[in-house]
């Protein structure tokens, strides 16, 4: 059951499809004014959701902060990632007090889940108005099914785009990407799909291809086709400043572009310099990006990754302006320890400055809302731009983004942004994927390997041993670290057997992806929602319930070649180390010490199920 409060004027959304009437008793347990939720926990409840955000699963004894950012380091201290899913899964040990929350405004909030106080979850709404929709059913599925009703089908993806993607920010040209393909299909490593990053445009410019790098881009697409490769290019929320290129010049003559108070359309910079944001929110300036892709698709180009879209701002005109102006009053002082870091800040404090989102305006169902209000959408309607166009093409198109907020699971995928190649945050990708798709993200996955830092041969090989189960499986790193394709390693042989295992299972896998989108439940779940009564499957996070049949219990630690397994009926194990080479044994339920050698993946098949691996193909279709 669920029940909708209204508090103040809310900003619509788009989060849900269901159009619910407004109730005015508030449950027991809670408290909630026009600014704030408070809602009492019991010692033993465990607090799920939040969809993308650092730290495990249980959200509880941390603050976290509903606002779209552009955050390249995810470590512990942070409270905010790319998307705001403001909802909360609260599983009580008594099974009947169970429920969730979401808090539906678009603007910035923030959760206290015990953190100030240990039985109180605190939440602050920043801006004033919002929806409140909280959900109650008798267990921790079912409440994610009624939540997943109200904001709509998830969105699923052409089967190809569950094989393996290999990505790098900086394949320079068509050779280095024939490379990459090269390296992969005379290794027998299967592969899909090769992401082209910002390297493929023309100065940084959306829609447009750099022509000495990739000539003839038509003909390399085609090419790539017969290797049964697609091609997947990034598309920038920003759109470059330039005399003559046509996106900028449509969006301007039409008013396209987000406004500052004068009518002046704002200035800032990203990767093409300066920029204009196409006002995503205006349904017209959507419809106008979203024909834009067709620009790749009618060269044979059928998926896209959108990028920067919080949006990212690495300065404002503006504010570079007025830091340059400051800058030549230093030259005539002396500097001192102070005013060194008052300089220091005021370089750095331009990058991604959450005052600049005052200083701009969007054209929203006919009416004028500050950035500030509305921030949580921009990626969200970069998505919907994107996937609405789709909709009315006749094709299956691959799309996923890095901002959003619920509702954008509708129109395409989201990506864990920029993690760092850190044991951690293998464990990171596990809870971050089981969170995303309580919220409806259930096409996600993190860049395996990890994007920043450099990677090791063991961690990318671990890594891949738990990637081959996210419904989005992606290579991906960041330009100058170390090349992590597969076959750059001296253990490519037994990175390939692991990647062979995911093509083993590709049937499987789509088959219980597209099962849980039209069942409202997850794809990756946590061992608390098929054994709820188990006080010690509760608690575990580092094991995962995939599709109906198996649970994986992923190793996540250096040089480990071993872990604990905790089994909360009896099943049976499978070790494999490649398609081909499987040992299995069953196992009672309870505790085990299992060995996982450094080339192997376990699975246990729970009892009465069936999992069946398949031909290992070098590609899906
Ligand atoms: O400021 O396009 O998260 O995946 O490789 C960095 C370059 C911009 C951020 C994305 C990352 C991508 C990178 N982008």
């Amino acid at each position: 059951m669920i029940r909708k409060y209204r508090f103040g004027k809310p900003i619509p959304t788009d989060a849900v499809v269901k159009e619910l009437d407004v109730q005015d008793t508030l449950p027991e347990l809670f408290e909630a004014d026009d600014k704030h939720i408070r809602i009492e926990l019991d010692k033993d409840d465990i607090v799920y959701g939040l969809g993308q955000a650092v730290r495990g699963l249980d959200k509880r004894g941390y603050v976290y902060n509903s606002i779209c950012s552009d955050e390249f380091m995810h470590t512990e201290d942070k409270t905010s990632l790319y998307g705001a899913h403001n909802f909360l899964l609260i599983n009580s040990l008594d099974r009947t007090k169970s429920f969730a929350i979401f808090i539906d405004t678009p603007s910035e909030l923030s959760f206290d889940v015990a953190f100030t106080n240990t039985s109180e979850i605190n939440i602050d709404i920043k801006h004033s108005s919002y929806d409140l929709y909280v959900i109650k059913a008798d267990s921790l599925p079912a409440i994610v099914a009624e939540f997943r009703e109200l904001i709509g089908r998830s969105y699923i993806p052409p089967k190809w785009a569950f094989g393996y993607g290999q990505s790098r920010w900086s394949y320079n040209n068509a050779d280095e990407v024939r490379e990459v393909v090269r390296g992969h299909r005379d290794n027998g490593i299967p592969l899909d799909m090769v992401y082209l990053d910002i390297d493929y445009m023309d100065s940084f410019k959306d829609f447009t291809i750099d022509e000495e790098a990739f000539p003839d881009f038509e003909e390399f697409v085609n090419e790539m086709k017969s290797e049964h490769i697609h091609l997947i290019p990034i598309i920038d929320a920003g759109v470059k400043i330039e005399a003559g290129y046509d996106v900028y010049e449509e969006g301007v003559k039409e008013g396209y572009f987000c406004k500052k108070a004068d009518g002046s359309n704002i200035i800032c910079g990203v990767w093409p310099g300066e920029v204009h944001f196409p006002d995503f929110l205006n349904a017209d300036a959507r419809k106008w990006f979203g024909k834009k892709y067709d620009f790749l698709i009618d060269k044979g180009i059928d998926g896209f990754w959108n990028d920067m879209n919080e949006p990212a701002i690495f300065y404002t005109k503006d504010s570079l302006d007025t830091a340059l102006d400051k800058m030549k009053t230093y030259k005539s002082e002396d500097i001192n320890i102070h005013n060194f870091f008052t300089l220091k800040d005021m370089i750095a404090n331009l990058s991604n400055n959450r005052e600049d989102y005052k200083l701009f305006y969007h054209d929203y169902k006919g009416e004028r809302y500050s950035h500030e209000l509305v921030h949580n959408l921009y990626g969200y309607n970069m998505t919907r731009a994107a996937g609405e166009h789709f909709d009315s093409l006749d094709k299956d198109i691959l799309m996923f983004s890095r901002a959003s907020y619920i509702g954008a699971h509708r129109y395409g995928g989201i990506w864990q942004g920029d993690n760092h190649s850190w044991w951690s945050h293998i464990k990171l990708n596990m809870s971050m994927t089981m969170s995303l798709g309580m919220v409806g993200f259930l096409f996600t996955g993190a860049d395996i390997g990890g994007f920043s830092s450099n990677t090791s041969p063991q961690l990318m090989l671990r890594w891949l041993e738990f990637g081959i189960f996210t419904p989005l499986m992606r290579n991906h790193s960041a330009i100058f670290t170390r090349q992590q394709e597969a076959f750059r390693f001296d253990n490519m042989s037994q990175m390939r057997d692991i990647i062979r295992i995911r093509y083993a299972m590709l049937d499987y896998i789509y088959e219980q992806f597209k099962s849980a989108v039209e069942a409202n439940s997850l794809y990756m779940r946590p061992l608390s929602f098929d054994y709820p009564d188990d006080m010690i499957a509760r608690k575990i996070e580092d094991e995962i319930l995939v599709g109906d049949s198996i649970m994986i219990a992923p190793v996540y630690e250096q040089n480990a070649t071993s872990r604990y397994v905790y089994l909360p009926e009896k099943m049976k194990m499978m070790r494999l180390s490649s398609p081909e080479n499987i040992y299995e044994e069953v196992l009672e339920k309870g505790h085990h010490y299992i060995e996982v050698a450094m080339n192997e993946v376990l699975i246990f098949v729970k009892e009465g199920k069936d999992f069946v691996l398949g031909e290992a193909n070098e590609y899906v279709d």
